[in-house]
């Protein structure tokens, strides 16, 4: 059938992913190119990367190092069996990533994205459990406006309703803390807000609910990115870690976005300083470029299963594709290129630039609240009465007119650039934010 197409740039086959796919295919935007921190439509415009792709491109485009990692192992070894069989890369990708893990932090799990690392993540915690001889632990404990992927587990302990509500009954065994979003008392606040440490006590209400002794995992995003940049108010997360520890129950930090220096330290575990049992990761893994995600497990996890006759699988999960030789070189040469440009102490370094501009914001029509951490920023407007989510698409549109890319959810842009960016392009992402709002119906 494909031959009969009458035209190459037929747009009907590909079903978009959270795309609105008729309205795209209406006026579709196009990227053909891109490098360092700007895009290249297909009508020739330069557009400046105000989101790092999808939170993903953390050292910017085309960076050459990673280019040529993918090229010379593409050309090398292209593929390599995952089950029984191993390549150096995936080793040396494995060790570099504890290198810069937190304390505790010691082994790694390869996925192929964050959905997967969720996935993996949570089944390691309830058979953790099991191999410790304490099965009935199997209830997991998310919360409220998290995201955690699109797959049956992630939406289960996620918070999305749109995500959640068409697609059956999900995961059984689940229940939820609430979010930390507390507009009335933190709006505008700069950073972590000092309010709210005390939702953290939630948990103990669940806990006690349904017994501690059927509970495997808490997991949270340490600071939520998707449902709009909301921060985990000051000692919320030690609070959970403190909990959590207490009833024997797994702390999972997903930080599929907040990994790899999005907040000016490698993670956000480091940042808040609260270590987690697991962390999920991808994303900035390999900057976006080839798929790939990462679980990282504590000894104490990883040992629970290294039981029983040596010649026995001790896991039964696994994809084709973990440590897929050409994504681990592409996660090699993108922490090589993190290192040697020292982008995380450079996004730490840029902070408080990137707060004072975003927070210049205060007082532009529609905006009623600020929010940012690390190289992480939130708008949010008030809504048009009875048309949730359409003032922030319309900026988004003329936003990329104007030649900046933002993003958004409900009625918040989300911004988060790549770690390169200069004071220069802030002014420049910023100013045009605030032009296209004081236009803006
Ligand atoms: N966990 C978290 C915390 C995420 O942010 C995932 C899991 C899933 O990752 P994959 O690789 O399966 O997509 C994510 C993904 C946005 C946006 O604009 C956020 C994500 C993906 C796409 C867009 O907020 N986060």
């Amino acid at each position: 059938m494909a031959l009969d197409r009458k035209t190459p740039n037929d747009l009907n086959a590909f079903w978009m992913p959270f795309t609105a796919n008729r309205q795209f295919k209406k006026n579709p935007r196009m990227f053909v190119g891109a490098k360092d921190m700007h895009y290249t439509t297909s009508d020739g415009r330069q557009v400046l990367d105000g989101t790092a792709g999808l939170w993903c491109c953390n050292a910017g485009h085309c960076r050459p190092k990673i280019t040529e990692a993918i090229q010379k192992q593409a050309a090398e070894l292209d593929y390599a069996p995952a089950f029984q069989m191993g390549h150096p890369a995936a080793f040396e990708l494995a060790n570099r990533i504890i290198d810069i893990a937190p304390e505790g932090m010691e082994h790694v799990f390869y996925t192929n994205s964050g959905s997967e690392s969720v996935e993996t993540a949570l089944k390691l915690a309830i058979a953790y459990h099991r191999a410790r001889g304490d099965g009935a632990r199997t209830r997991l404990i998310g919360r409220e406006r998290g995201y955690h992927g699109v797959n049956f587990g992630g939406i289960s302990v996620g918070g999305i309703v749109t995500n959640r509500k068409v697609f059956g009954p999900l995961v059984p065994g689940v229940d939820h803390m609430p979010h930390t979003h507390l507009p009335d008392q933190n709006a505008f606040t700069r950073g972590q807000p000092e309010n709210g440490a005390y939702l953290a006590d939630e948990l103990e209400r669940i806990v006690a609910l349904h017994g501690a002794e059927t509970i495997a995992a808490v997991i949270v995003e340490p600071m939520a990115g998707s449902t709009g940049v909301l921060l985990p108010p000051k000692g919320y997360l030690q609070k959970l870690r403190e909990i959590t520890k207490k009833h024997g129950i797994l702390l999972i930090f997903d930080e599929v976005i907040t990994g790899f220096g999005r907040l000016g330290s490698a993670f956000a575990a480091q940042h808040y300083g609260v270590t987690p049992d697991m962390m999920t990761t991808a994303k900035g893994l390999t900057n976006g470029v080839i798929p790939m995600g990462a679980v990282l497990t504590s000894a104490e996890v990883h040992d629970a299963f290294m039981n029983g006759p040596e010649h026995m699988i001790e896991l039964f999960h696994g994809y084709t594709y973990s440590g897929n030789p050409i994504a681990a070189a592409a996660g090699i040469a993108t922490l090589e290129t993190y290192k040697e440009e020292g982008l995380f102490e450079r996004a730490a370094e840029l902070a408080p630039y990137w707060e004072d501009a975003l927070h210049s914001l205060k007082g532009t029509r529609h905006v009623i609240d600020i929010r940012n951490e690390g190289l992480i920023g939130a708008v949010e407007l008030e809504p048009i009465a009875g048309e949730p989510t359409k003032r922030a698409f319309s900026a988004f549109l003329k936003a990329y007119e104007k030649g900046i890319l933002i993003r958004t959810t409900g009625d918040i842009i989300a911004m988060s650039p790549p770690l390169i960016i200069s004071k220069e392009q802030i002014d420049q992402l910023v100013g045009t934010l605030k032009e296209v709002l004081e236009t803006l119906d």
